[in-house]
């Protein structure tokens, strides 16, 4: 496991702004940039700055950039004046995890159905 960038990760590089991104939100662990595909009105990926392919890889390997991640995801709501929204951490392709970099989507700005299909 690492978590240094990883030069043929998608998001490691949007991190290092290599590739381009619209940024809601920064801090000195984690990033917030709109998704490019947005599923709702609010549609936000807030990634750690260090490299883990998954959650809980991610909370084995830097806990503290989860944290980060933890902590943005409420800056960003707050910011997109959320008072209800849905993080979600894809876990595997079976799951439609397409980035292996650990990211929460944060989702919100219309009705949000339960359970999620
Ligand atoms: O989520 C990966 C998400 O990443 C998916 O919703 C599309 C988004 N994506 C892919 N490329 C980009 C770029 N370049 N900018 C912003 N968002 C992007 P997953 O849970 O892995 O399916």
């Amino acid at each position: 496991m690492t978590t240094s960038p990883v030069a043929d990760c998608l998001f490691c590089r949007i991190v290092a702004g290599e590739v381009p991104s619209t940024e809601v939100a920064s801090s000195a662990g984690a990033y917030a940039f709109r998704d490019i595909d947005p599923k709702a009105p609010t549609h936000v990926l807030v990634v750690p700055r260090t490299h883990a392919p998954d959650l809980a890889a991610l909370a084995v390997a830097d806990p503290a950039g989860l944290a980060a991640v933890g902590e943005l995801v409420g800056e960003v709501a707050r910011a997109e004046g959320l008072e209800a929204y849905r993080t979600v951490f894809n876990t595997g392709a079976g799951a439609g995890q397409t980035v292996f970099h650990a990211h929460a989507h944060v989702i919100g700005g219309r009705d949000l159905g339960w359970p999620p299909g």
